[in-house]
């Protein structure tokens, strides 16, 4: 067995981005994107070097440009500005039921945060105001803009971009661990706990400097509609997708089989909707199709969005995947031959991460 080094890409703050709460249905609810899943990963990743398993390297700041290379300029000045203006506000009070039984909320005190109010609507929209603009930029209720937030988000893509300049240098596996996650993150929209796409970014990267065809592979569970929506006119990118069947579960309004490009990119789109419940077996089946019809765009590089939400006891309750499951499918995608940067989406079990991690990195790196 011949056994080559992953190199992780993480930073410590990747812990300090708290989103406030998920509203769903008008109710504020905890979100599942909490800061415990980067900092279980970190310390998996140190204990993964102290046994000389992986190289840990941390990110570098990239121009800004390489994010307008796939989100509007707008959006991203739209996140840099509603950060830095709340940074500056006093804490909001929420009231919050605490006692469904006794019927008593309490009030509630997070840093200053925004929500979209209102979405676009009309034949032609115009956004003029900071109300208008939170609805024009984003897709859901759950992915708050916080203080910090411009920061957090651009430090995950500098760690995507980080891995993919690695790969672009010779490094033959680099993981990057991104926090907030990226795959739900359309040109101009945030939504699913994402802001910036991360993978995206990273794939269009490799693709300008070295003028390669790169290929996006999307495990998590759910669909990568940002992923989708900026790539699915290109024939460069080849987007792939594995994810729990959205008549059921989010984003809902994506991720189906006939979504299959537009233009140039027609037929460079793959949606492979799976249901709820899915164990390894027929998970791993459709990954093996899904690497096929991958590897007939011939792409140089393989950017895979990592995402643990699949597991079996993940709080979402998507698919029933083993944590081996991850070892059978990281042997897959390094069997491809090409070199690969995994960029980490969602997952949320707590318990299970470090073993998912640790399961996929080891078994990336044993080709036979
Ligand atoms: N009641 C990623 O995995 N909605 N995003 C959860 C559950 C948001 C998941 C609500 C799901 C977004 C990167
Ligand atoms: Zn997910």
């Amino acid at each position: 067995m011949n056994k080559e080094q992953v190199v992780a890409v993480f930073s410590d703050r990747a812990t300090q981005h708290q989103p406030t709460f998920d509203i769903y249905n008008g109710i504020p609810s905890a979100s599942f994107d909490i800061p415990e899943r980067a900092g279980v990963i970190i310390q998996e990743l140190i204990s993964l070097r102290q046994s000389e398993q992986l190289e840990l390297a941390h990110p570098k700041e990239f121009d800004l440009p390489f994010v307008y290379a796939v989100h509007d300029k707008e959006y991203v000045e739209h996140l840099r500005r509603t950060s830095e203006r709340l940074a500056s506000k006093p804490p909001i009070l929420v009231p919050e039921i605490t006692d469904p039984v006794n019927r008593i909320a309490t009030v509630k005190e997070y840093p200053a945060f925004a929500y979209p109010s209102v979405f676009p609507h009309g034949t032609n929209p115009q956004s003029h105001n900071r109300t208008s603009d939170r609805g024009l930029y984003a897709f859901d209720t759950a992915t708050p803009i916080m203080g910090n937030t411009y920061e957090v988000a651009l430090d995950a893509a500098n760690c995507a971009l980080t891995g993919a300049e690695l790969l672009h240098s010779g490094t033959k596996f680099a993981y990057a661990l991104c926090r907030p996650p990226g795959h739900h993150a359309e040109r101009n929209k945030m939504g699913g706990y994402c802001y910036l796409n991360n993978a995206a970014i990273a794939a269009e990267y490799l693709r300008f400097i070295t003028n390669k065809r790169v290929a996006v592979l999307d495990i998590d569970a759910h669909h990568g509609n940002g992923t989708q929506d900026i790539f699915y006119r290109t024939n460069e990118v080849f987007y792939t997708s594995l994810h729990v069947d959205t008549k059921e579960k989010p984003p809902y309004y994506t991720g189906y089989p006939e979504e299959k490009g537009q233009g140039a990119g027609y037929g460079y789109n793959l949606n492979i909707p799976l249901p709820i419940g899915t164990k390894d077996d027929d998970f791993l089946h459709k990954l093996e199709i899904a690497l096929t019809q991958t590897k007939k765009s011939q792409p140089q590089f393989l950017i895979v969005s990592l995402g643990f939400d699949g597991h079996m006891n993940d709080p979402l309750e998507l698919f029933k995947l083993t944590t081996d499951c991850y070892a059978r499918a990281a042997k897959q995608i390094s069997d491809m031959g090409i070199p690969v940067l995994s960029v980490q989406e969602g997952g949320y079990g707590i318990k299970d991460l470090p073993a998912n991690i640790s399961t996929y990195l080891k078994a990336l790196t044993f080709s036979n």
